[in-house]
């Protein structure tokens, strides 16, 4: 009788271990592709929670987030999303706040992470997405003759030049503002973009 009881202890341990074990987190962006200093916005898919149940309640609750580039910023408010109910399988919205980490120009990474205790046998998926360089110099949402007016002021300038303005430096890494970076801007002439 005793043996029993310690089998079935046994059986419920594995059980939920095993319960556990199935989170899996799935992670993407709005956008593959990003000028730089465009928000993005970071969606995670939870599925397989098991136990404690399809639905998550207070005083259970679960704490998402997301890792870019490896970096993880655990500031409160800034990228953590707590749930204390929820019917899942779930998807997360998360806006990505660039004061924590701001990705530069290139491909980036990302993927999601749970904290104990249903994180602890949880699984993410890794995604990636490119940020290129804005054309729209002004930042006011167009690129038209106003950012080609600041542009010609840098033009065929180099770091160490009065006239250099980083943010004409749009074909990186030659650091001269030349004809590379004017094709950036003709390859992007009268977009919009959203800021
Ligand atoms: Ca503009």
């Amino acid at each position: 009788m005793h043996k029993k009881i310690i089998f079935l202890l046994i059986l419920i341990l594995v059980t939920i271990q095993s319960a556990h074990a199935s989170i899996y987190l799935d992670v993407w962006t709005d956008q593959y592709v990003y000028h730089l200093d465009e928000p993005i916005t970071v969606y995670i898919y939870g599925t397989g929670f098991g136990f404690p149940g399809p639905t998550l309640q207070f005083p259970t609750s679960c704490q998402v987030d997301y890792i870019m580039d490896g970096t993880y910023d655990s500031f409160p408010g800034l990228c953590i999303y707590i749930v204390t109910y929820v019917t899942l399988p779930h998807t997360w919205e998360i806006e990505h706040d660039f004061s924590g980490y701001a990705p530069g120009v290139g491909s980036h990474s990302i993927s999601a992470y749970m904290h104990p205790p249903h994180g602890m046998f949880c699984s993410s998926e890794t995604n990636y997405f490119i940020v290129i360089p804005n054309p729209d110099i002004n930042r006011d949402g167009r690129v038209d003759f106003r950012d080609v007016s600041i542009f010609g002021k840098a033009w065929k300038s180099t770091p160490s030049d009065e006239n250099w303005d980083s943010s004409c430096n749009l074909a990186p890494p030659n650091n001269i503002i030349d004809e590379s970076d004017l094709k950036v801007i003709a390859d992007s002439w009268l977009i919009e973009l959203e800021y």
